[in-house]
C-alpha cells in the first residue's frame, strides 16, 4: 500500500530542477555567491586595494568568456603573487608529511616530480588538468570564485572541477575567506589525483543531480566535512584529507591537535551537522578509510529521493537518466 502512495506522489522527472546532461551544459552552471567578494564585501582584505580588485576582474574574465573545450587560459603571474604562492607553500610544505594523508602526499609527490609544483611558481592550470586527467580523469574549468552548490557539485558529476585562477591577498598569506588558486592547488589537486577519492567526488556530484535544496543542501554539508574539512584514519593514526585543512596552516595544526571534537563519519548524521565558514571547525568527522567513506555515501545516496536513476557514462562524457523501476 505505501509503494502506490509513493508511486502517486513523485514528481515527474520534467519536475525537477534543471542539471546538466552533457559536459558542455557546465557553461551553464555558472552562478557565482558573491558573499566573499572583494568588491562587495568590506571585511575582504583586497577591499581597500584598487590595483588587487583590478587583477581579480581581468582574471575573472578569463573565467567568465571560457566555454567547454577552450584550452584551458594561462595567468602570468607577477612577482609579488608568486611571493604570496612561496610563503603559502613553503609553510604547508613542511608540516605535511606529519599531518597529511598518504594519498596525499604520494599524489604531491608526483605534481612535484611531472608537474611543476614547488615553492618558485605557480602551477598553470592547463599543466594540472593535464596531469589530472592522466591520473583519474579529472579535468579543470576556470571559475572566477565561489559557486553555488548545486553549480559546483553538478561539474563534479562529470568529473570536472571548478578552479579559481586567482590568488589571495598579499596581506593575509595564511588565510583566504574565499577560494583562491593556493586552496585549489594545494587543498583539492593532490586529492583529485587519488582514484578512490576521484570516485568518492563523483559520486557526490551524480548524487546531487535534480535534487531538491534541501538535499543539495545535506550533499553540500556532507561535501564540506568530507571533502574540506575531512579527517581518516591511517595505520592507526588520524590524518587530514580535506582541502580546507591542508591548504590553511593554522586550521591544519588545529584539527589535527586533539582540541576540537571528533565524531565518526555517518553520512546521516554528517549531512544534518550545523557549520560555519569564518572561523576554524569545531567538529570534524573521522572516516575509517575512503573505501569506508565511499561505501557509506553509496548507500545515503540510494536514500535520496528522486523519481529518476543517473548514470554517467564516461564514453560520451554525459549523464543517461534511467526511469526508476
Ligand atoms: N565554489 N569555486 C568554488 N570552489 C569550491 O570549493 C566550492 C564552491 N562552491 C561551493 C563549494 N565549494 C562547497 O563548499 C559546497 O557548497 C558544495
Ligand atoms: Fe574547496
Amino acid at each position: 500500500l505505501k509503494r502506490v502512495a509513493d508511486d502517486v506522489r513523485a514528481v515527474p522527472e520534467e519536475k525537477a530542477p534543471w542539471f546538466p546532461r552533457q559536459i558542455k551544459d557546465l557553461d551553464r552552471c555558472n552562478l557565482l555567491i558573491t558573499k566573499f567578494d572583494p568588491d562587495l564585501h568590506c571585511d575582504h582584505p583586497g577591499y581597500n586595494d584598487s590595483e588587487y580588485r583590478k587583477r581579480r576582474a581581468a582574471i575573472s574574465e578569463l573565467a567568465f568568456r571560457y566555454k567547454q573545450g577552450d584550452p584551458l587560459p594561462t595567468v602570468e603571474y607577477t612577482a609579488e603573487e608568486i611571493s604570496t604562492w612561496r610563503k603559502v607553500y613553503q609553510q604547508l610544505r613542511s608540516v605535511y608529511p606529519s599531518l597529511a594523508c598518504r594519498q596525499f602526499l604520494d599524489s604531491l609527490q608526483q605534481l612535484e616530480d611531472e608537474c611543476g609544483y614547488g615553492e618558485d611558481r605557480i602551477p598553470q592550470l592547463r599543466d594540472v588538468s593535464t596531469f589530472l586527467k592522466e591520473k583519474t580523469g579529472f579535468q579543470l574549468r576556470p571559475v572566477a570564485g565561489l559557486l553555488s552548490a548545486r553549480d559546483f557539485l553538478a561539474s563534479l558529476a562529470f568529473r570536472v572541477f571548478q578552479c579559481t585562477q586567482y590568488i589571495r591577498h598579499p596581506s593575509s598569506p595564511m588565510h583566504s575567506p574565499e577560494p583562491d588558486c593556493c586552496h585549489e592547488l594545494l587543498g583539492h589537486i593532490p586529492m583529485l589525483g587519488d582514484r578512490e577519492f576521484a570516485q568518492f567526488s563523483q559520486e557526490i556530484g551524480l548524487a546531487s543531480l535534480g535534487a531538491s535544496d534541501e538535499e543539495i543542501e545535506k550533499l553540500s554539508t556532507l561535501y564540506w566535512f568530507t571533502v574540506e574539512f575531512g579527517l581518516c584514519k591511517q595505520n592507526g593514526e588520524v590524518k587530514a584529507y580535506g582541502a580546507g585543512l591542508l591548504s590553511s596552516y593554522g586550521e591544519l595544526v588545529y584539527a589535527l591537535s586533539n582540541e576540537p571534537e571528533y565524531k565518526p563519519f555517518n553520512p546521516e548524521e554528517t549531512a544534518v551537522q550545523p557549520y560555519q565558514d569564518q572561523t576554524y571547525q569545531s567538529v570534524y568527522f573521522v572516516s575509517e578509510s575512503f573505501e569506508d567513506a565511499k561505501v557509506k555515501l553509496r548507500k545515503y545516496s540510494a536514500n535520496i529521493k528522486r523519481p529518476f536513476a543517473v548514470r554517467y557514462d564516461p564514453f560520451t562524457c554525459s549523464v543517461e537518466v534511467l526511469d526508476q523501476p
